[in-house]
């Protein structure tokens, strides 16, 4: 157990059991850490003895994520260090405490959702830490999420160590590039490493006297005799120094010129991106149900990668057009998108395209109508039979690497990367585990409708099976001091009746690397940007927000004058609209200071077609009228095309207003950057993405969407602030602005993704970096526990 932790129990025995008796007195089955904090800190107000609340307890407190109750048994899961768990269990009345495992806190929870005792019952439990056992892992917490820099250390330093199987592998490796039956790098002239390396020597020698911009028509030849096939550099100067890497390599691998090396080595081609889910277009689909940020983020990592990807192949001199294809469902019934087309071309690229396919039912008939993401289980075996076929036929070969979005789309990845023998990558956009309390433990409460065991399933298979796995931010993969980390929150947990996770996955994998999205250089850039600006398109806002008509409209912003806070979502409950609608209401200072314009869902329910969303369009209008807000707030049931929000978001700068992104969970948050990019003062949520993009207070503003008044005090507070200081709004302004540049650009996205797909898919084959029993285990998984749920689903169409 934590030292300290002991240390601290044993020394304060009194006080601590004292404040267990407190918790166990609230009367609750499970606490949260905001509501164990918030029990603490009643506790302390009304302590007589002031001094019963030490920085040692808040400590204490602060460090515990749940608590567990039943009296007399508290447990708490503490969690000392990011990504580090201790579950502790307390007898209040023997005044005894001893540390369980996580068999045994699982069980206990289970035991209070059921009122069944399961400690020492049999369930099926999930554990793949003995798997992993000798996979090498990071150590530092700090080091998370920077897999790929841990892999090239330590496998350099194996490399080194098992010369001559290394090596060996090195050899094969570099003899493995083909390019439609074109041999590429090396050719069979070269059949041992003493070889290569005297060859090497040879080549380098020769090289160095060319002209620095000879290409390979020139010294190709030359080359060939000596083993050397296209793939070098597209200039004498060029392959003269991709040989020198591979020389320094051979005599000792450099983890940083092990990377540069492969990051040339032209091994990726053809890409498929997985996204089955929602209305995947390029136009009129934002905002639609489970229709956002996915969509926008893979189409401007499609544009970003398909640069990347050509640039490097030319400079390695192939001119070799890259392929990229999106592949999601096709909807007969699209409403008034495109997704009823089988194929698209992307704009803004040369070669890629979206890919529909239909889900189908077990009888093979085509599924017509838009299904919601919860929804699309039963579905995605055979969607993914039929898109090995057509993926294959239009690549004419396997595609070089696969990279899967979303739990579904990341699963349909899962299972055509093993098919096909390709590098698999993860991105997750939102894991819905972290976004609902208590997801797991009630999980059949919400069966119905959210299908969460299917979906954590999914998820569980999915990112142990990955190569590696992308994440927008730290937190998403195992938080903050306080707070844990999206994939953390699937390394323990049970959903009762179903089975119970003990180690699901570890956070110190080195598959993990943070890889941040970007916003649209092109759309989005700041309000102050003057000659990009798109002042033809002022009239069209003009009328949308400050007039009181409109289709699909409700309220009017009577006192044009004042800025605005704008928030845009889709009207998810998770994303929270109403509730910014609800403490704008209610404060009265804020109020004063600003009209609010809110851009979600539908303001006509009868245009929407998802049940969520219908509700919050109802309490929006509840809300509208309790807090008689039309004359102050202007809600649009638009769905803006994106130059449109561009200029929208730089017009509310113009006149010094705001964006707020309240949700009660974000993963990332792509409207955050947007606003911030386009100089708006940004207020956005304290859980999830946001509260690592923006510095509270310099590039931005957290709020807590659990404490609304609070939430509303920062707003009016700045407003406030800015009325005397004119200079206030434009620091706040250009602090967004310079982080979102600083961090959060897609050049730098598709730099590093094409690093990591090659310096993974290299290790992958030189190393033991095969998972095979991993595999095999999740294959049995998803056989025996994901099929048998994803089939129960499935009515008869
Ligand atoms: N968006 C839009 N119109 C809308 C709602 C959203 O253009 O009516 C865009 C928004 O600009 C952003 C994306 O959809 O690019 C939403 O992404 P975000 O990451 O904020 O949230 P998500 O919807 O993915 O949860
Ligand atoms: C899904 C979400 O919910 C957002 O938080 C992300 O920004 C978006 O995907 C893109 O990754």
């Amino acid at each position: 157990m934590h030292a300290l932790l002991t240390e601290y129990i044993d020394q304060q025995r009194d006080t601590v059991f004292t404040l267990l008796r407190y918790f166990i007195a609230q009367g609750r089955a499970f606490m949260l850490q905001s509501d164990l904090w918030d029990a603490y800190e009643s506790f302390c107000d009304q302590s007589k003895d002031k001094q019963v609340c030490s920085p040692q307890l808040a400590d204490m407190i602060r460090l515990t994520q749940e608590g567990a109750i039943s009296s007399p048994w508290i447990y708490l899961a503490i969690r000392p260090r990011k990504a580090r768990w201790v579950y502790i269990r307390f007898h209040v009345d023997a005044m005894e405490y001893e540390q369980v495992n996580t068999t045994d806190f699982l069980a206990f929870k289970e035991g209070l959702v059921s009122g069944v005792d399961f400690t020492g019952s049999w369930t099926l439990e999930l554990d793949l830490g003995p798997f992993n056992r000798n996979f090498p892992k990071l150590q530092e917490s700090r080091s998370i999420g920077k897999g790929v820099e841990f892999l090239n250390r330590r496998l350099s330093s194996q490399l080194l160590m098992d010369r001559e199987k290394g090596d060996r592998r090195f050899l094969e490796f570099l003899r493995l590039h083909q390019y439609q039956g074109i041999q590429l790098m090396l050719n069979e002239n070269i059949t041992s490493l003493h070889e290569l390396q005297k060859n090497l020597r040879r080549a380098q020698d020769y090289l160095s006297v060319q002209a620095q911009d000879a290409g390979w028509e020139i010294v190709g030849k030359s080359l060939q005799h000596l083993g050397l096939e296209r793939g070098w550099g597209d200039t004498s100067a060029r392959m003269l120094d991709t040989l020198n890497m591979l020389t320094e390599i051979l005599e000792a691998p450099e983890p940083n010129i092990v990377e540069q090396f492969l990051g040339r080595i032209p091994m990726i081609f053809n890409v498929v991106i997985l996204s089955p889910h929602g209305y995947f277009g390029q136009a009129n689909v934002l905002g639609m149900p489970d229709t956002g940020g996915q969509v926008v983020y893979i189409l401007d990592q499609v544009r970003a990668l398909e640069q990347e990807m050509r640039e490097r192949l030319h400079a390695q001199g192939l001119d070799i057009e890259p392929r990229i294809i999106v592949v999601t469902r096709l909807i007969p019934e699209a409403e008034h998108t495109t997704c009823n087309q089988p194929v698209e071309h992307i704009i803004g690229t040369e070669n890629a395209i979206i890919l529909r396919v239909p889900f189908r039912s077990r009888n093979g008939e085509v599924l017509q109508r838009w299904v919601s993401r919860f929804e699309v289980w039963p579905y995605l075996e055979r969607f993914t039979d039929e898109v090995e076929k057509e993926v294959v036929a239009e690549l004419g070969t396997r595609p070089d690497l696969i990279v899967g979005n979303y739990s579904d789309g990341n699963l349909v990845a899962t299972l055509l990367a093993q098919r096909l023998n390709v590098t698999q990558c993860n991105i997750a956009h939102a894991l819905e585990k972290a976004k609902y309390l208590y997801s797991d433990l009630y999980w059949q409460d919400n069966e119905d409708s959210y299908h969460f065991s299917c979906q954590f399933t999914a998820d569980l298979i999915s990112m142990n099976a990955a190569d590696f796995i992308i994440t927008s931010t730290y937190q998403e993969i195992s938080g903050r001091d306080d707070s844990v980390g999206q994939y953390e929150s699937y390394s323990a947990f049970t959903m009762p009746g179903l089975y119970r996770v003990v180690d699901g996955i570890d956070m110190f994998d080195p598959k993990f690397n943070i890889v941040s999205p970007g916003a649209d250089a092109n759309i989005y850039f700041p309000n102050s940007d003057r000659d990009r600006r798109m002042s033809s398109l002022h009239g069209e806002i003009e009328e949308l927000v400050l007039s009181g008509t409109g289709e699909d409209a409700r309220g009017e912003l009577t006192d044009s004058k004042k800025p605005i806070i704008f928030t845009m979502a889709r009207m998810d409950r998770i994303k929270n609209i109403t509730g910014l609608v609800e403490w704008y209401g209610k404060c009265e200072a804020l109020r004063e200071h600003a009209n609010l314009l809110v851009i979600a869902g539908h303001v006509d329910v009868r245009k929407s077609s998802d049940q969520e969303e219908q509700q919050q369009i109802q309490l929006m209008h509840e809300l509208m009228d309790k807090y008689q807000l039309d004359g102050q707030c202007r809600w649009l049931g638009v769905h803006l095309d994106k130059s449109l929000s561009g200029e929208l978001y730089r017009w509310i700068a113009d006149r010094k207003g705001v964006f707020a992104q309240p949700a009660l969970f974000e993963a990332f948050g792509l409207t955050v950057i947007e606003a911030m990019v386009s100089g708006l003062p940004t207020f956005a949520t304290h859980y999830g993405g946001p509260l690592e993009i923006i510095e509270h207070g310099q590039s931005g503003f957290h709020i807590d969407p659990n404490y609304p008044d609070k939430s509303a005090g920062i707003m009016s507070s700045f407003f406030k602030r800015c009325s005397d200081d004119e200079e206030y709004w434009q620091q706040i302004s250009t602090g967004g602005i310079e982080r979102v540049h600083r961090h959060y650009t897609w050049k730098l996205y598709a730099e590093r993704m094409m690093t990591l797909s090659r310096v993974y898919g290299f290790w992958k084959f030189v190393t033991d970096l095969e998972r095979d029993e991993t595999r095999r285990y999740l294959q049995m998984f998803y056989g025996l526990q994901f099929k048998p749920l994803a089939t129960a689903m499935e009515k008869d169409v």
